[in-house]
């Protein structure tokens, strides 16, 4: 049995999980939370399975009004899915609470964890192997916005205050550089020198949305494309997962993210940044997938501006992987020690490359809006 847990009998007493255990299993998605697989036999002879999750509180400070805005918008979602004759513990996430009530468990060295429903027969994907792919993709992030369309805004808390506002990224990037606490920033002038020309890039979308020309809505802010369970057998994009992030937002930036992710055709922390550009080709893919599932409820300036997002999405990401390896890898989880350097490299050979396709990309846009009636 792979266990790299120290405390999972304390987390056997903290939930109500059913059979006896036989199985743990780390997942290794993301960059920021711990998450495992548990595997329960129970009496029929049955599998239980259940994902289990060391919420990450250096980056989640607020962990109540997280669970509070994850409890809220799955509650939403479960809803709607049971309306559409779904099924609500393959379409959903689902909170299972501990035992005392809670949606989280603080065990004794003060870690914080929460217990979801394992989404079965399902798989995710960690680069866009084909355009269906990314279609789905496009279609399920589509679908998540429209469930969430009618979740009061004002009943989320901001899990990371300013998440995608990139003014204020902006304003984190350069004090880092300033702090330079890992002393690296020497070493890394060209780097530096490719944020600080795109300053003004940083707050078009604010303005907008201060101007009231885009709205705020309820938006996920993490749309990378392993946060999709895709359904083994049609390979549908049929459940959103990863809903720490899920606050007021724009959906430029779930639209933006996501290209920045999928649509590259190397990995995000592909070493060999000549591997690294947009596939127009992916880029269609998702305008489309998106445009069919969420476009009708869209604004012409959101619209506009999808391709634009996808750059400044880039750009802010690799900002922030770049400031982390100038603050000394604090945020993200890192595999080595240029592992935040080698990631912002390939966020900026991609932003170079979108700055060549913008025409391609707006005309992309325009193209999918007239073919869906838009
Ligand atoms: C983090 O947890 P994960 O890997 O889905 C990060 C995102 C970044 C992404 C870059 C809470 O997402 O904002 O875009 O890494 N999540 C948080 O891969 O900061
Ligand atoms: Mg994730």
């Amino acid at each position: 049995m792979e266990n790299k847990l120290n405390n999972v009998n304390e987390l056997l007493g903290a939930f109500k999980f059913e059979g006896e255990l036989e199985n743990v299993t780390q997942l290794h998605d993301g960059h920021i939370n711990n998450t495992y697989k548990f595997d329960f036999r129970n009496k029929n002879g049955e599998l239980n399975r259940y994902l289990v999750q060391e919420l990450n509180t250096y980056v989640f400070k607020d962990h109540e009004g997280l669970m509070n805005n994850v409890m809220g918008v799955t509650n939403h979602m479960q809803k709607k899915v049971l309306e559409n004759g779904g099924d609500i513990k393959r379409e959903c996430l689902c909170v299972y609470p501990a035992k005392d009530g809670k949606p989280f468990y603080i065990d004794g060295e003060n870690r914080c964890w929460r217990c979801y429903n394992f989404i079965y027969d399902t798989h995710s994907c960690q680069c866009v192997e084909n355009a269906e792919t990314f279609y789905n993709a496009a279609k399920a992030f589509g679908k998540f916005q429209q469930m969430l369309a009618d979740y009061p805004i004002d009943g989320l808390v901001e899990t990371i205050p300013n998440f995608h506002n990139t003014v204020s990224r902006f304003a984190d990037f350069k004090k880092a550089v300033a702090d330079n606490l890992s002393g690296r920033a020497e070493q890394v002038k060209d780097e530096i020198d490719f944020v600080l020309a795109r300053e003004k890039d940083c707050a078009v979308l604010t303005d907008l949305l201060n101007d009231g020309k885009l709205p705020l809505r309820v938006t996920h802010n993490d749309t990378k494309l392993n946060n999709v369970m895709f359904d083994n057998e049609t390979n549908e994009g049929i459940c959103v997962v990863d809903l720490d992030t899920v606050m007021p937002g724009l959906s430029l930036y779930d639209f933006g993210d996501s290209i920045r992710f999928g649509a590259n055709t190397a990995a995000e922390d592909e070493k060999d940044v000549s591997k690294v550009s947009l596939s127009l080709e992916y880029f269609e893919a998702y305008t489309r997938g998106y445009l069919s599932a969420a476009g009708k409820s869209l604004t012409e300036e959101e619209i506009n501006q999808l391709a634009f997002s996808s750059k400044l999405m880039t750009l802010e990401c690799g900002m922030r992987f770049l400031g982390d390896f100038i603050n000394g890898d604090v945020y993200f989880k890192t595999a080595y020690p240029e592992h935040n350097l080698v990631r912002c490299r390939t966020q900026f050979a991609l932003v170079a490359d979108m700055e060549k396709k913008m025409d391609d990309m707006e005309n992309i846009v325009k193209n999918c809006c007239k073919e869906l009636g838009i």
